[in-house]
Parts: C-alpha cells; sequence; structure tokens
C-alpha cells in the first residue's frame, strides 16, 4: 500500500518503518498516527515479518504533535479526546505487538515523538541525536506514556527534571542514564540498527513476543503475580516448534533455525 507519511519496506524478517515529512521533523499529523498503526497492523498480521524497526527522514526523529496543525488550538479543543482517538491506542500497539519493535532515533525526538519512541523495545539513537520532554514549553503534559516511562526508566528525581524543565538530554547520557539502550555514531546508526532488527527477526519470534509482554507486566505485579506470568508463558514457549528447534541444535551442536513459531 501506499502512505502519504511513512516510507515502509519489508525485507529479511524486518518491516521497516520511516516517518517521512522531514521538513516538519516528521512532526505527528492525523493521517500520519492512522498510517502508523496500518503499516504496524501489516507488520503483526505477516508472518514472514518478525521484527519491526523504526526510524525518520532527515535531521530530525520526530517533533511530537504538528503544531501548525489549526485544530490543535481551535476554540473547542479536547487535546484528550485526541489522545484517547489516536496516541493512546498507538502506544498500546507498539507495547502489546508480540514482535521485537526496534526505534533508531536519526536526530531531534521531541514531545510525543520523544515517548513514541521510548515505548518501543530496544532504542537506539544516532549520538548526535536528543531527547526533550517539551510539553511544559508549550502548556502542556507529558503525554504517551511519558509519565508512565520515564519514572521506570531513569528514575523519578530525573524523570521530574527533565518533565518539568523540558531540557534537552543528549542521546549519549540517554543511554548512560538507562533512557535508551544505546547511543551510536550517526554514520554507524541505520546499520547498526538494521543489523539488530535483522538479526532478532532471526530468533525465536514466539519466546521473544512473551518476554517483551513479561517484563512489561513487571512494572505493576507482585513477585507473585510476575511468576504466575512466567508460568503461563513458559508453557506457551515450551510448545513452539523454535523450542523443540533450540535443545536439538544445542544437542546436536549446531545453530538452530528458528522459524517464529
Ligand atoms: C514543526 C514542529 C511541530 C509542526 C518543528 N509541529 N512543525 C500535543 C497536542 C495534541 C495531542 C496530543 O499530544 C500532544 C503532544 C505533543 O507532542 S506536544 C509537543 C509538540 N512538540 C513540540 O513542542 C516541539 C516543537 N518543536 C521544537 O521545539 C523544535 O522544532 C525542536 C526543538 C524539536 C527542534 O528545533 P530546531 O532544530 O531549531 O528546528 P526548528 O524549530 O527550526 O524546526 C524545523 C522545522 O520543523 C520548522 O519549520 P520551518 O517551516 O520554519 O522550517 C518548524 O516549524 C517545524 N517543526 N516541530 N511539532
Amino acid at each position: 500500500m501506499a502512505y502519504e507519511t511513512l516510507l515502509v519496506d519489508s525485507a529479511e524478517g524486518v518491516t521497516t518503518i520511516t516517518l517521512n515529512r522531514p521538513d516538519k521533523l516528521n512532526a505527528f499529523t492525523t493521517t500520519m498516527l492512522g498510517e502508523m498503526t496500518l503499516a504496524l497492523d501489516a507488520a503483526e498480521k505477516d508472518d514472514a515479518i518478525r521484527a519491526i524497526l523504526i526510524t525518520g527522514t532527515g535531521r530530525g526523529f520526530c517533533a511530537g504533535q504538528d503544531l501548525g496543525d489549526r485544530k490543535v488550538i481551535s476554540d473547542d479543543i479536547d487535546l484528550g479526546a485526541s489522545l484517547e482517538e489516536r496516541y493512546n491506542p498507538l502506544v498500546k500497539r507498539l507495547r502489546a505487538l508480540p514482535k521485537p519493535i526496534i526505534c533508531a532515533v536519526n536526530g531531534v525526538a521531541a514531545g510525543a515523538g520523544a515517548n513514541f519512541a521510548l515505548c518501543c523495545d530496544i532504542v537506539l539513537a544516532a549520538e548526535s541525536a536528543s531527547f526533550i520532554q517539551a510539553f511544559a514549553r508549550i502548556g502542556l503534559v507529558p503525554d504517551c506514556g511519558g509519565t508512565w516511562l520515564l519514572p521506570r526508566l531513569v528514575g523519578h528525581a530525573r524523570a521530574m527534571a527533565l518533565a518539568l524543565t523540558a531540557e534537552k538530554l543528549d542521546a549519549k547520557r540517554a543511554a548512560e542514564w538507562g533512557l535508551i539502550w544505546k547511543a551510536i555514531p550517526d554514520a554507524e546508526l541505520m546499520t547498526e540498527a538494521t543489523a539488530l532488527a535483522r538479526q532478532l527477526a532471526t530468533q525465536p519470534t514466539r519466546a521473544l513476543g512473551l518476554t517483551k509482554l513479561a517484563l512489561q507486566a513487571s512494572s505493576t505485579h507482585s513477585l507473585d503475580s510476575q511468576l504466575d506470568i512466567e508460568r503461563d508463558a513458559q508453557r506457551e514457549a515450551g510448545r513452539t516448534e523454535d523450542y523443540r528447534e533450540g535443545v536439538a541444535a544445542f544437542r546436536e551442536k549446531r545453530v538452530p533455525a528458528f522459524k517464529g513459531r
């Protein structure tokens, strides 16, 4: 399908979704949010796709909501409805999708764009990239899961200061703080992110999906309920072809050939 605001390409088990409004630093429009959902749906449904890579074109990753859209300051504005109808379902989609999602943050990620990146499973960023909780600068509150994710990733003190000051955090410090996985020299970002996505696409996809969901659940669960989740996930993983292949390959001292089922 042809997209207006995204470039979508699938190869070697990976769907790469590239935000493509570079002149506006890939700011989100209603169209882009809708297209993102369609692209994620297609990647989830396709059994040949076993990892997703998200990035942006140009010098920015995503500057959050498009503030040029006249609807964002109309008299009868209800930003809560915008979150309820478009942003929140997208956040839930990224978190629930049972395949690994890698985000390659190629430049500035601001507002909803920053938190959208942080919702992905593994976040890599170019060393020149940065993260800005820009909301306070325009009289808003962090959204796209920011108030939930930030304290869990970097702790309360850093989360609070990032949100209240809207200070820019560069990629290297974001990695040092544990906000993201790695900062990478700009010229190597896409090579490394693509290699990682392709490598994950050769792994036991159902086990990775179950692992993702179990780790996410841990934030709100007791050890007892988390042990129940692990029991159920392991039961399911233990019935996959990939588990049998993994054990067979170990016994035969060879590299496993996982099929994602
Ligand atoms: C933009 C944007 C942008 C349009 C740069 N929109 N054009 C809000 C409301 C509704 C519901 C749900 O949730 C939300 C959540 C949010 O996301 S609120 C936060 C929205 N984002 C921001 O406040 C960030 C606004 N942008 C900036 O502060 C700067 O552009 C950053 C710091 C990201 C980058 O600064 P620079 O590198 O100096 O670039 P620039 O400001 O010159 O921007 C380049 C172009 O991109 C420029 O267009 P122009 O035609 O003048 O060259 C900007 O107007 C455009 N642009 N962000 N969000």
